[in-house]
């Protein structure tokens, strides 16, 4: 038997991935949906729960436009692309808490399910998001 080695295939430019330089945050931890070293084990049962899974889109520009990124994961950093870049986004569920800088530092934000046209309600540095966590299950 020939082993075939796998093709690598890499995230495009605009996906929130390690790929692109995010860091995402393996000990996240919100009730029964927090990060799982793995998928199972040898004799343990599964897991049951009935919690809708947090989940954000986020968008380049203010009114929904341009490059976005759909994810339910939460990140110490947003990479080369989403770093500093968020103007709009939607918030599908959950309660998610966004920060001014990498690592849960800085000015911080809470957002609750809802549509938002753009990030700040005045003008304003809206591209300042450097990373970002789901905090409450909704
Ligand atoms: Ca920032």
């Amino acid at each position: 038997m020939t082993l075939k080695k796998k093709s690598h295939s890499k995230a495009s430019l605009y996906e929130l991935s390690p790929d692109n330089g995010c860091v995402v945050d393996t000990k996240w931890k919100v009730g029964p949906l927090s990060y799982h070293a793995c998928a199972t084990e040898i004799g343990q049962e599964h897991t049951v729960h009935d919690a809708p899974m947090p989940e954000v889109v986020v968008y380049d520009h203010v009114g929904f436009k341009g490059a976005f990124a759909r994810t339910n994961l939460s990140f110490h950093f947003l990479g080369d692309f989403w770093n500093d870049r968020i103007s709009s986004l939607i918030i599908v569920s959950g309660v998610w808490r966004f920060y001014r800088d990498e690592y849960y530092k800085g000015d911080s934000w809470d957002l609750g399910p809802g549509f938002y046209e753009c990030f700040f309600k005045d003008k304003g540095p809206d591209d300042v998001v450097s990373s970002f966590q789901a905090i409450k299950l909704s």
